[in-house]
């Protein structure tokens, strides 16, 4: 059996995300449909993180699902590390049996005081949109922070891209997607980097050994559905 054209998966994941905003008209934030043909979701981002030094951020984002294929994704956030960029994504939290609106909770399973990427993986699921400011938006780039926008000298970040999804139908369960915002200067240095003198700053990431966990540590997420 053939996997179904990439066409033929971005009108059913562009019909779910309708159905959704019809079947949902309960959901806080939602925005309503501005038309039968676009189907756009606003809701707030919540704190991931608590008790760690410069993660108290807050925001909202805003995705619409756009007739022709294209989603166009905006993220506003601040309280960010600033001048820093921010990995911000969209996760799938298909299969983690999680509510997608809520954020890691009791996550922080070795209980060293930070939920890092990994232990917020159940929560938040896999990557299927890296929300870049130019090129590639799939999965690898996941870790492109010389793409991904930098906060302002206040802390705050506005983000806003049209694209095609490089995996449409990764979007096709609309409910299921949560936005995550990355990156925490822990220690104030103005940058991502290794302090060994700081408790949190000294850690490496999840992800990769070499990378400060500043760099990657999930602060800010929100997802569609209550
Ligand atoms: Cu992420």
């Amino acid at each position: 059996m053939s996997s179904p054209s990439p066409a033929l998966a971005l009108a059913t994941a562009l019909g779910a995300t309708a159905a959704l905003a019809l079947a949902a008209p309960a959901v806080a934030g939602h925005d309503g449909n501005p038309s039968d043909r676009v189907a756009a979701y606003a809701y707030d981002l919540d704190q991931v993180q608590s008790g760690v030094p410069g993660t108290d951020a807050t925001g909202s984002t805003r995705i619409t699902a756009l007739p022709n294929g294209k989603l166009q994704v905006k993220v506003e956030a601040s309280g960010l590390a600033p001048g820093l960029p921010h990995a911000v994504h969209l996760h799938d939290t298909t299969g983690t049996d999680r509510d997608p609106s809520q954020c890691p909770v009791d996550a922080d399973t070795d209980g060293n005081g930070v939920v890092t990427v990994v232990e917020g993986g159940p929560f938040y699921g896999g990557i299927i949109a890296s929300l870049t400011t130019t090129g590639d938006t799939s999965a690898a780039s996941g870790l492109a922070l010389d793409r991904f926008p930098v906060a302002e000298a206040d802390g705050t970040l506005s983000y806003s891209r049209t694209f095609t999804p490089a995996d449409p139908a990764a979007f096709a369960q609309a409910g299921s997607v949560q936005v995550v915002v990355h990156g925490a200067d822990f220690d104030g240095s103005g940058g991502y980097a290794f302090n060994p003198d700081d408790y949190f700053a000294a850690m490496p990431s999840s992800l990769v050994a070499s990378v400060p966990l500043e760099a990657t540590v999930p602060v800010l997420c929100g997802g569609i559905l209550n």
